[in-house]
């Protein structure tokens, strides 16, 4: 059986990865049959999750998942889209991968540290967590300073995000899916940002300006609904 590797649950969550919710919604989409393991960053492939275990296959890389379930299991749930809208879907998932991610990074380990130590850390013994938690919220900080986004103020950061956002919304409008009755690959994509950024009981400008587009609140439900990613 086809075993996924992701971010265990936190924040009420099946992962509180985007990535890992993506991979998670795009194996629910395939209807494959699959189990869900919590893995370890640091001995994955590319010290990153989610990873896709076929066989004696390690396939890491929520992309590179995709491609593996189109070629070795014949799920392509792009196979209806046209080049232009290949194209589309290609821009908003790198704005969501690339760029809205890490303002998600910021509202949490910049913003509300304390709540993600005792979210993402409560294995760790309570005399050690605060500890093990600054070692990694360091290596985050300098993760978000490289990529540039720790590099503005925190007006600066959201603005960016509801700027994402508005796009999103802009482009989905009232449609039941990103390019309209059939759920793709972006859809994933896009579930796996939107669940991330309202669901953890975290109070972010960045959720409030997702909270403010209705049309992305109930695309989060339908998507959620349909393919069964609640039950944490
Ligand atoms: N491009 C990758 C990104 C995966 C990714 O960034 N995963 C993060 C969690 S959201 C991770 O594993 N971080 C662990 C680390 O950097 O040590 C994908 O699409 O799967």
């Amino acid at each position: 059986m086809l075993a996924l590797q992701v971010f265990p649950p936190a924040f009420g969550l099946k992962s509180p990865s985007p990535f890992s919710l993506k991979a998670i919604a795009l194996m629910q989409m395939s209807g494959l049959d699959y189990k869900i393991e919590p893995g370890d960053p640091r001995k994955t492939p590319k010290k990153k999750l989610p990873v896709l275990i076929d066989g004696e296959k390690h396939i890491p890389d929520s992309t590179h998942i995709l491609v593996h379930l189109k070629k070795a299991h014949g799920f392509d749930p792009d196979i209806g889209l046209n080049a232009e809208q290949l194209a589309i879907a290609e821009a908003f998932r790198r704005m969501m991968e690339e760029h809205l991610y890490w303002i998600l990074v910021y509202s949490r380990w910049i913003e509300n540290g304390d709540i993600v130590r005792e979210a993402f850390f409560s294995m760790v013994p309570a005399l050690m967590r605060k500890f093990v938690f600054s070692m990694v919220a360091k290596q985050v900080k300098s993760a978000l300073y490289g990529q540039g986004m720790g590099r503005h103020t925190a007006a600066e950061v959201y603005a960016f995000g509801a700027a994402d956002l508005q796009a999103i919304a802009n482009y989905f409008g009232d449609k039941q899916y990103f390019f309209g009755e059939t759920p793709t690959s972006i859809d994933a994509t896009l579930y796996g940002s939107l669940s991330n950024i309202i669901d953890p009981q975290l109070d972010t400008p960045l959720k409030q300006a997702a909270l403010s587009h209705d049309n992305l609140v109930a695309f989060k439900q339908r998507f959620a609904e349909r393919f069964e990613m609640k039950d944490a």
